[in-house]
């Protein structure tokens, strides 16, 4: 029976991968960190937890020892590392610690896989924050990297040292350079969950208003479930390499905040510019979207629209939901998720 490693089970696609690979028969060591507060909701509502062959082990991927441990205990053949201070935002502020956890950590994973058994295969979580300002469109594994935030730059420094790790010592590690994937599982903190739970609790009369940051932004939004497939065919391929998993379809912040009101029946007008453009309820005349500055970052990514052609040619791999589809969906679980009185 084939046993993996998943890091960061407690986050969204954590709990995605964990339910694909039950389904496929392995038996999944999820790893999560002590902390004050479990954080175990994505997993129980997936039901993940209820598995005969779902174990749960406490690890931190800033700790070296604890990282050969994990691997000697658990004799797993594929490690996938989703494990990551992710939050672009939050990594401005805590530039340190992000380095620490997203970018060193993946070298702790990789260092194990040297020391305990090198025959492991491994999964980087890569993002296309690694791309930042644009320098091509649409961007490919082969574009030139200009990472904006320090999110962006420690992960690129793990990206690095996956293909330094596979050329020097023949290791299986491959990285994954994954756009925007959302899910009804997302975090609140990013942009388009923040949005589907304000346009729910808006329709339930819950909330006035939604405040945002920059709404110019493009992002190329696909659907988490179909990305972490995408991660297992990269570990079952012949050889280990780089793939970019993308829709090739790119829409702004506004984009999807109008489209999450019209999946409750509401249209917008938008008014104003920059600082003082506002969303306005055509029904009823108030300002239900507002920009606070506030949720500007210190450098931004204008741009991100990605062509997954490699992977669909190599590995068979296609995304097959419209942001459309997939923001009705979160609209629909924030809705269900308000109704009932919790909201994660
Ligand atoms: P989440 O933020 O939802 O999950 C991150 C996970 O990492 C959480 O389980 C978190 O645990 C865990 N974690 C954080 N710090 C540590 C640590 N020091 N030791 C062990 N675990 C830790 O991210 P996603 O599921 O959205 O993304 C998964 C991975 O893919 C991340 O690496 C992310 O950077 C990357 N990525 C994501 C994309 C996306 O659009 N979702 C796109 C491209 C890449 P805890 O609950 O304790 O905080
Ligand atoms: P991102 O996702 O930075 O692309 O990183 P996020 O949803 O945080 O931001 C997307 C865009 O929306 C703009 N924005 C806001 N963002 C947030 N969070 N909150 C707001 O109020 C807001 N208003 C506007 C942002 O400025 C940005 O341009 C995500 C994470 O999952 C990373 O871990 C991953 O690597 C990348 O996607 C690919």
């Amino acid at each position: 029976m084939k046993k993996a490693i998943v890091t960061g089970i407690t986050g969204q696609d954590g709990a995605y991968l964990a339910e694909l690979l039950l389904g496929k028969g392995y038996h999944v060591y999820g790893t999560f960190r002590r902390t004050s507060s479990v954080n175990f909701w994505r997993i129980e509502e997936l039901g993940v937890h209820r598995h005969p062959n779902f174990h749960m082990v406490e690890y931190d991927l800033t700790d070296l020892s604890s990282s050969i441990r994990l691997l000697q205990t658990t004799e797993a053949t594929e490690v996938y590392n989703l494990a990551a201070q992710s939050f672009v935002g939050v990594s401005f502020d805590q530039p340190i610690t992000t380095g620490e956890i997203t970018g060193l950590g993946a070298v702790n994973l990789l260092e194990a896989i040297r020391i305990v058994n090198p025959k492991i295969r491994y999964y980087q979580a890569s993002t296309s924050e690694m791309f930042g300002k644009v320098q091509e469109i649409p961007q490919v594994e082969t574009t030139p990297f200009y990472p904006r935030s320090p999110y962006g730059v420690a992960k690129l420094y793990a990206h690095w040292m996956t293909i330094n790790y596979r050329e020097s010592y023949d290791i299986f590690a491959t990285s994954g350079i994954l756009f925007n994937h959302e899910s009804p599982l997302r975090g609140r903190e990013f942009v388009t969950r923040k949005i589907t739970d304000a346009v729910a609790k808006i329709k339930l009369g819950k909330l006035d208003t939604l405040e945002l940051g920059n709404m110019d932004a493009k992002r190329d939004w696909g659907y988490a479930k179909e990305y972490v497939e995408g991660m297992w065919r990269m570990l079952q391929a012949d050889k280990p390499d780089t793939y970019v998993l993308a829709t090739n379809r790119t829409e702004t912040v506004r984009d999807f905040v109008t489209l999450a009101f019209k999946a409750v029946g509401i249209t917008l007008r938008w008014e104003g510019k920059a600082e003082d453009e506002v969303g306005v309820d055509t029904a009823t005349g108030n300002v239900v979207v507002r920009v606070n500055p506030k949720f500007y970052r210190p450098a931004e990514v204008e741009l991100l629209i990605g062509d997954p052609k490699k992977a669909r040619d190599e590995l068979g791999w296609e995304p097959k939901t419209s942001i459309e589809d997939l923001c009705k969906m979160m609209v629909e679980a924030d809705l269900r998720r308000n109704e009932q009185g919790f909201s994660f």
